[in-house]
């Protein structure tokens, strides 16, 4: 069944209107396999694939490389392979073809007309085809089934001061993780390369299931009493880890997490994130020792951590000048912030030039759940200022907001208030676009990673110059 007739089997009539855009995400030959088993059968095939295409094309021109690019933090450089997602700088992300409202049609959600399942969303990211329920429901169960921590790193969490930051509490805990790496074992026991894929799956099957015990833990630790709630074997994904949070008693909160986890998940292969967890795992790094590189990088305020910068940055703002504060009070506050030398976070990115489609699916969210909220409408109203004052101020390539500008306001409103944290929540759903990268990485055969670099003087030097 291609990916469309699965798309219209599963949502009807709204689906059949799908443009041919889902072309790109390729259709499956079972519906009750399992991933593992699917992934066996894809993976010779896309091997195949790769290696025509190469030498068919191995020698055509990506493009060129200019000493502005070298020194401007290699933008716009074409140099690396991710197969999960595309991003546009007009339009946006597509995941394996899919735009965000698409995945919201075309994939297998808890109820009736709800957000996907970020569960479908991993399979979609791995396999390229939009799994069936059944297919999903059965990660889902996966995924509890493996979600236990070793007591050793229950201990390592709670030893940590709460005062340290959740990030590094999270990258910390999945560094330990590696002690029970299967990947790290077999490559010490001595595996074929061709096998590298098997092990690097499973260890991050393991790792995405852990990953709530873990979050949960820190969350738990830091800001309420210690206990953490047991993960449900028949749920899924999402509602485990709102319960291991403490929030599974509000339904709304739980879809929340469905499309954050869903949105948050990948983003092309060049983001910091995704860069390092996909170069530190070219050294065959394992999937903890590489994703937790990647962490580190997501905790960054430029990166991830914009998420946490963007609510405390609002509720300032609204402490200092009112919640209903005048189009005048808010231009004010962002030219004193501008003028300050700061970044106004959450607005600018290195691709996108146009609203993140992220920022477009939180803000219709908010729409749907908390349309009288006054903080969404404090968002709601920077959306609208915003931009003007970036374009005036004449800087920043992209005035419209990114996918950290929404966040915040939606997990406000749920009473999940603890902004240090929410870098954490991405790190959860960011785990699952850069792993699925890693398990193709080791199938097709991907090499060290280690592009040439030069000093000025070399530099100089190439071009005559003084
Ligand atoms: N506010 C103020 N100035 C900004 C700006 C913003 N939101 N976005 C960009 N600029 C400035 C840059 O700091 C840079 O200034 P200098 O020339 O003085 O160094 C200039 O505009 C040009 O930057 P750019 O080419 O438009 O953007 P970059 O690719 O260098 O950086 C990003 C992209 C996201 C780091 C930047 O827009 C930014 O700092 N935004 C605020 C932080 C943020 O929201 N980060 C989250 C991004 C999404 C994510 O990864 O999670």
């Amino acid at each position: 069944m291609s990916a469309l007739r699965a798309f219209s089997s599963l949502k009807g009539a709204a689906a059949r209107q799908a443009p041919l855009r889902f072309q790109a995400a390729r259709s499956y030959a079972s519906q009750s396999k399992t991933l593992k088993e699917r992934l066996a059968e894809i993976i010779p095939e896309k091997q195949a694939e790769v290696k025509e295409f190469k030498k068919a094309y191995g020698n055509k021109v990506l493009g060129e490389v200019t000493v502005d690019q070298a020194y401007g933090g290699m933008r716009g450089i074409k140099g690396l392979v991710w197969e999960g997602s595309v991003l546009d700088a007009e339009e946006g992300i597509r995941f394996r073809g899919l735009s965000i409202p698409e995945c919201q049609k075309a994939l297998p959600a808890a109820t009736e007309g709800g957000e996907p399942l970020p569960e479908a969303l991993f399979w979609l990211l791995v396999t390229g085809e939009v799994p069936s329920q059944e297919q999903v429901k059965g990660l889902s169960a996966e995924w509890a089934a493996r979600s236990a921590i070793p007591e050793f790193v229950e201990e390592l969490i709670d030893r940590c001061p709460k005062t340290l930051h959740p990030m590094s509490q999270f990258s910390l805990a999945v560094n330990a993780l590696q002690h029970d790496s299967i990947f790290a074992k077999a490559y010490t026991e001595g595996i074929h390369k061709s096998q590298y894929w098997d092990p690097t799956f499973e260890d991050t099957m393991n790792l995405i299931a852990k990953l709530p015990n873990i979050a949960g833990r820190i969350y738990r630790n830091v800001y309420k009493d210690g206990k953490v709630a047991a993960i449900d074997a028949d749920k899924d994904y999402s509602y485990n880890f709102s319960k291991v949070l403490g929030f599974e008693g509000n339904s709304d909160f739980v879809e929340l997490m469905r499309l954050y986890l869903t949105i948050h998940s990948d983003h092309e292969g060049g983001n910091v994130s995704a860069h390092t967890t996909h170069l530190v795992g070219s050294a065959l790094s394992d999937p903890y020792l590489s994703f937790a590189a990647g962490l580190n990088g997501l905790a960054g305020p430029l990166h991830g951590l914009a998420n946490q910068e963007v609510l405390r940055w609002t509720l300032k703002l609204k402490d200092s000048i009112g919640i209903d504060a005048s189009e005048e009070q808010i231009k004010k506050y962002l030219w004193d912030t501008l003028n300050g030398g700061q970044v106004v976070p959450g607005y600018g990115h290195a691709v996108l030039r146009k609203t993140d489609p992220r920022y477009t699916a939180q803000r219709e969210f908010a729409l749907k759940h908390l349309p009288e909220d006054p903080l969404f409408g404090l968002v709601s109203k920077l959306y609208h200022i915003i931009p003007g004052v970036l374009t005036e101020h004449g800087k920043t390539k992209n005035p419209w907001p990114n996918v950290d500008a929404h966040s915040g306001v939606l997990l406000q409103y749920y009473g999940l208030t603890e902004q240090d944290y929410y870098t954490v929540l991405f790190g959860v759903s960011r785990a699952l676009g850069v792993t699925s990268q890693l398990i193709l990485d080791r199938a097709l055969g991907m090499p060290l990673e280690r592009p040439k670099s030069y000093s000025t003087a070399h530099l100089k030097k190439m071009f005559g110059a003084n």
